[in-house]
């Protein structure tokens, strides 16, 4: 099973209990019992590219209008020792002037920047300082949605301040205290800001914010490298100094209570004090989310794993560091494809994560087609041996039907197992290695979980705990 969502399924909530061996750890978790039929692998492997391209067009619009640069442009120094992620928007105007006039406002530079390529314009501040932008007088709010004349939030109590038409964009600066809401309107129409740097959700959506310091998102758009596509990076920023950092994958699933099956929604069981990266998937989640090459329905696909490990070490991580002054406490984790990916990077990384997660990870890529067999997950970590990176594994799946059908070493799930029998096998291999439960090691079976988001939002509290543990 790689796929980020299974199909919808007639459901019925029921109490489990999770059993967390060896841990002391027994919880109780709402999980969803599908009693539809078992969903195909070729099914789920095309509801994981429709979801894919789905997420990200719906998800990114924002980011669309862009440019295709990739992080900062220059004037970079504009965010240098912006560690309270609060105070980074106020160094928008420096991070402008520096690059030209010292003479020119912070707004005029803007103002004229915007008026010259605008989409470029609004991909630069929203990767620098953000949006909106922090100049003389207040900040600039900007959209170019122009049927979008007012801006309304908390400064004017929602009932709109009207914007000034100039080259292909509105705009106006306004003084607004920290943590104001708004979005842009006609009174008839309300959209929140899609280039906001910071946001929350409520009961209508998205929310655009001014320099929070309560819990939030922040957001970077089209970060890419050389070899992974540019994507948005979305960022779970605590209330306070965070100490913990979890790069995490599929990141358009994480917060976002529209994405598939509601979403992880970890911001509801985050411990205090952990930053949380969310990485966006793109249409070549297959390839960037494994470490080798596998087929699956006739074709050669993956194998980009190294790259994506490389781009997270070299540019997110970075990213991060620059604007959040990186936490000492660093972790991975992810479901599916992202459990899989999460454990490479830890491998590949030997070190550098004290945590990987793998939620229903897809432990038995490289041996999943016929006829082939590239070393799995479970074979490398047999034969790196044993690492100091704490290792959290789960699966749903019923516990049981596992066998070798072709006989190639690695236990294949016989019905749908949601990869409980890969997970099993991996975490006897770990156990072999040197692991130990309750020191450096927890592996979960949801008994009957499915392959979806509820059920991961229903069981990440764990493995984040363990995480705030560290
Ligand atoms: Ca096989
Ligand atoms: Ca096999």
């Amino acid at each position: 099973m790689i796929g980020s969502s299974a199909n919808t399924s007639t459901k019925a909530d029921q109490r489990v209990r999770l059993y967390l061996p060896s841990l002391g750890v027994r919880s109780n978790a709402r999980r969803v019992k599908h009693l539809t039929a078992i969903i195909g692998l070729a099914a789920l492997i095309l509801a994981a590219c429709d979801g894919d391209q789905l997420s990200s067009s719906t998800t990114s619009s924002g980011g669309d209008a862009g440019s295709t640069s990739t992080l900062s442009t220059g004037g970079t120094g504009g965010n240098a020792g912006s560690a309270g992620n609060a105070g980074s928007a106020g160094n928008a105007g420096n991070a402008g002037s520096s690059t030209t006039s010292s003479t020119q406002s912070a707004l005029d530079t803007l103002l004229n920047a915007l008026r010259a390529d605008t989409s470029k314009a609004l991909l630069d501040q929203a990767n620098e300082g953000g949006w909106p932008a922090k100049v003389e007088g207040g900040y600039l709010f900007v959209t170019t949605n122009l049927s979008l004349t007012k801006v309304a939030g908390d400064h004017d109590n929602w009932a709109g301040t009207n914007l000034t038409s100039d080259q292909g964009f509105l705009w106006i600066v306004i003084q607004v205290p920290n943590g104001s809401r708004y979005k842009f309107t006609n009174l008839t129409d309300w959209e929140a800001d899609p280039w906001a740097r910071s946001y929350t959700y409520d009961d209508f959506g998205e929310m655009s914010l001014v320099s929070p310091e309560t819990q939030h998102f922040d957001r970077f758009f089209k970060i890419g490298d050389a070899e992974m596509e540019p994507r948005t990076i979305r960022i779970l920023v605590p209330a306070e100094a965070p100490t913990h950092v979890l790069y995490t994958h599929d990141g358009q699933n994480l917060f976002d209570p529209n994405a598939f099956f509601g979403g992880w929604k970890i911001q509801d069981s985050v411990p205090p004090a952990m930053l949380v990266v969310g990485i966006d998937n793109t249409p070549a989640r297959m390839d960037e989310y494994t470490h080798v090459p596998d087929v699956i329905g006739g074709g050669s696909v993956g194998g980009l794993g190294d790259a994506y490990a490389d781009f997270i070490e070299g540019t997110i991580r970075p990213l991060v560091a620059e604007h959040y002054g990186e936490p000492p406490v660093i972790g991975t984790m992810g479901s599916s494809l992202g459990g899989l990916i999460s454990l490479h990077i830890a491998d590949r990384y030997p070190g550098k994560y004290a945590f990987a997660a793998s939620l229903s990870g897809t432990m038995g890529w490289g041996s999943i087609g016929n006829n082939i067999h590239n070393e799995t997950i479970i074979e490398r970590y047999a034969a790196h041996g044993h690492q100091s990176t704490v290792l959290y594994i789960d699966s749903g799946g019923d516990g049981g039907n596992c066998g070798d059908t072709d006989a190639d070493g690695i236990n294949d799930d016989i019905d749908q197992g949601d990869n409980y029998c890969e997970n099993e096998q991996l975490y006897n291999v770990l156990v072999s290695a040197g692991y130990q439960d309750n020191i450096d090691l927890a592996y979960v079976w949801a008994p009957g979980a499915q392959h979806n988001e509820a059920e991961w939002a229903s069981r990440v509290n764990v493995p984040l705990s363990i995480f705030a543990g560290l």
